[in-house]
């Protein structure tokens, strides 16, 4: 089923009205037919299916006129055996009209096990197998005619009924999926951009720090520079002070020579 981009499980397809759909208890519970012609799934499997999660229940409609109908419901739910199959179904929408509210909270009923309101067995008055209570307003296992019938969707003519169910949890599953997904890339892409901003401070940080040592450094070296050029002229101050008191006391001094100096002359041999 290609409706809602195939998503659907078909549980029921009658499109010749070669298979016999009034059976019993037993066939209705395990199933019968053919999945690619005409089947009912078995209860059994939709009670296992629809206890899995949130079912939708579509029923698409044709006639030999080409007429055609559905009916949509938001919510399908059926019990297992011991309930008799019971049926939760609301939330209609389509243009087949809601014929199935009527069986809502019904009993499966089949030819031969009667769990309906009426009296007598519903299954055997509208030859069928059905959620039948005090009868019915659908009936979609219910005789198959060959002529276009006289009447509307909502009474028991209906025909080449297509029973399909989709798991709308599965559809959540998938939209919650995507949001996270959708959420991760958004939270990826901040992620890069406040690492990316760090990155870069940081980078600013270390070229501000280069820029304090080399003026540290800098700072340093005029430091020394000045150190030295100080003691340096210290230096030459200390020298040219001690220079100039050596020159002062060496002329003084060189005014008297020596009391035991041999005059120039006394070493003359004459
Ligand atoms: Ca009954």
């Amino acid at each position: 089923m290609t409706i809602d981009s195939g998503r659907w499980t078909v549980i029921q397809r009658r499109e010749s009205g070669d298979l016999d759909f009034y059976l019993g208890w037993a066939e209705y519970k395990t199933g019968f037919g053919e999945l690619n012609r005409e089947f009912w799934l078995g209860n059994d499997k939709i009670n296992i299916l629809t206890s899995q999660g949130r079912y939708e229940l579509r029923i698409d409609l044709d006639d030999f006129d080409n007429n055609q109908a559905y009916a949509n419901y938001q919510h399908f739910y059926i019990g297992n055996e011991t309930s008799k199959y019971k049926i939760n179904v609301y939330g209609y929408s389509g243009n087949a009209g809601d014929s199935l509210d009527y069986s809502n909270r019904g009993r499966f009923t089949t030819l031969d096990r009667d769990n309906d309101d009426a009296k007598d067995n519903c299954a055997r008055r509208h030859p069928g197998a059905w959620w039948y209570t005090n009868c019915m307003r659908s009936n979609l296992h219910g005789h198959y005619y060959i002529k276009t019938p006289i009447g509307n969707w909502n009474d028991d003519l209906q025909r080449a009924p297509l029973v399909a169910l989709i798991n709308t949890s599965d559809i959540r599953q998938n939209v919650l999926k995507s949001f996270e997904k959708q959420l991760n890339e958004k939270v990826d892409t901040l992620v890069k951009q406040k690492l990316q901003n760090i990155h870069h401070r940081i980078q600013k940080l270390e070229e501000k720090w280069k820029s304090f040592e080399k003026d540290i450094s800098t700072g340093n070296k005029k430091r020394k520079l000045v150190q030295m050029l100080m003691s340096k002229r210290k230096l030459v101050n200390c020298y040219t002070k001690q220079k100039i008191v050596s020159i002062t006391e060496t002329s003084e001094s060189s005014w008297n020579p020596p009391s035991n100096a041999t005059p120039f002359n006394a070493n003359i041999q004459t």
